[in-house]
């Protein structure tokens, strides 16, 4: 057989059909979105569920086949685990500024989004935190940073007003953290429920490593709360729920921001009775009140079954915000888009977006949370 002879008709097509998808390959500019955050350690699930976020919208962008500046654009992830670590956040900001990545989603934590937002801001690419809620990130007014969620000042005021005029509570005992996140959100907290009339019987200092709460509770016990606040996460809160259980606070009602309330808390807490005694705060509207959530969510669970925590949908809006801003502009160059940011008004799942000047929310919510059959369960 002559090397002539070998090509059918057939092999001619599927042939002609590699070089067509190569071209339209070669064709296409990827454009990388990172997404940074902890996906490793005490709250990789919090982590994950906002890099699924990021995946799900660089689906359905890619699926939407766009041209911006008359280029065809392909999106890739760069997926970035900061560890929950300030030091290991700052590093991996300027490695993704040396990368150039067109825009970033994150970082989770406001202890490492505060201080990579300066490097992002020192290279010209902008970030979009779905999670960091403390006030002191936005304050700086970069161009580059976003937030896409309530901060603390809503979330930490309402939790307390929720306690003072919902459920009458007089009495509170305060447990923070000490990072940025708790030890803010817990001052917040305070400030309010002392405005309110309560009265702060304790407070108590613990660590976002730390697990064995049984001596500041047994202090708090003493003093006879009617309500344990906590600025701290769910890898806190969890074991510190079970503790309270143990040492007879099942009555005892328990506060916590955004950081206690995720799905996995009841599991964390080994579903004991007392996660019934729960009242947490989220920096938005839940997914079952967004216009198309639940689809949304169906969507999600199918593409990563058992990882929904708290804040997926912002970091699905969060990445579409970014590329809203590349299409206005005509270009996925930061230098050229950046400046689209501001002017967002974006129809997104979670919301209307549009920022302030300094890049907070225009018109953020706040939804409280309960654990109804240890499901977490919107209060409003
Ligand atoms: N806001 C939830 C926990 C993340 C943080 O702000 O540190």
């Amino acid at each position: 057989m002559s090397f002539h002879t070998r090509f059918t008709p057939v092999t001619l097509a599927i042939g002609t059909l590699l070089l067509a998808t190569g071209a339209q390959a070669q064709d296409a500019q990827t454009v990388r979105i990172a997404h940074a955050g902890p996906t490793s350690g005490g709250i990789a699930h919090i982590g994950k569920d906002t890099e699924n976020g990021v995946r799900l919208a660089i689906d359905d962008l890619n699926a939407q086949n766009l041209v911006i500046g008359g280029k065809k654009i392909r999106f890739e992830i760069a997926p970035e685990d900061d560890a929950g670590d300030p030091k290991q956040a700052t590093a991996v900001a300027q490695k993704l500024c040396d990368q150039k990545v067109a825009g970033v989603v994150g970082h989770l934590q406001s202890g490492t989004t505060i201080p990579a937002a300066g490097i992002y801001n020192r290279c010209g690419i902008p970030h979009i935190t779905t999670a960091a809620t403390n006030p002191e990130l936005t304050k700086p007014g970069y161009n580059t940073t976003y937030r896409m969620i309530a901060n603390d000042n809503a979330l930490g005021a309402a939790l307390a007003i929720y306690a003072a005029d919902g459920l009458k509570l007089k009495n509170v005992a305060v447990i923070d953290d000490r990072t940025a996140y708790g030890q803010g959100l817990a001052d917040v907290f305070k400030e309010t429920a002392k405005k309110k009339g309560m009265s702060v019987v304790a407070t108590e200092f613990t660590t976002d490593k730390a697990t064995d709460f049984m001596a500041i509770l047994t202090n708090i016990k003493a003093k006879k709360p009617d309500a344990v606040f906590l600025g701290g996460l769910d890898s806190q809160a969890g074991p510190m729920l079970r503790q309270m259980e143990q040492l007879g606070m099942g009555s005892v009602k328990f506060f916590g921001g955004d950081g206690v309330c995720t799905e996995k808390l009841p599991e964390l807490a080994s579903k004991v009775a007392a996660v019934a005694n729960v009242t947490c705060a989220t920096g938005g509207i839940s997914v079952e009140k967004m216009a198309g959530g639940l689809e949304w969510k169906k969507r999600y669970d199918a593409k990563f079954p058992g990882q929904f925590q708290i804040y997926s949908p912002y970091a699905y809006d969060a990445t579409m915000v970014l590329v809203d801003a590349m299409k206005r502009a005509g270009s996925v160059d930061p230098k050229v888009y950046v400046p689209q940011l501001a002017k967002t008004n974006y129809k997104g799942l979670t919301a209307q977006v549009q920022f302030t000047p300094k890049g907070e929310l225009t018109q953020p919510a706040v939804t409280l949370n309960a654990y109804k059959n240890n499901a977490r369960t919107p209060l409003n």
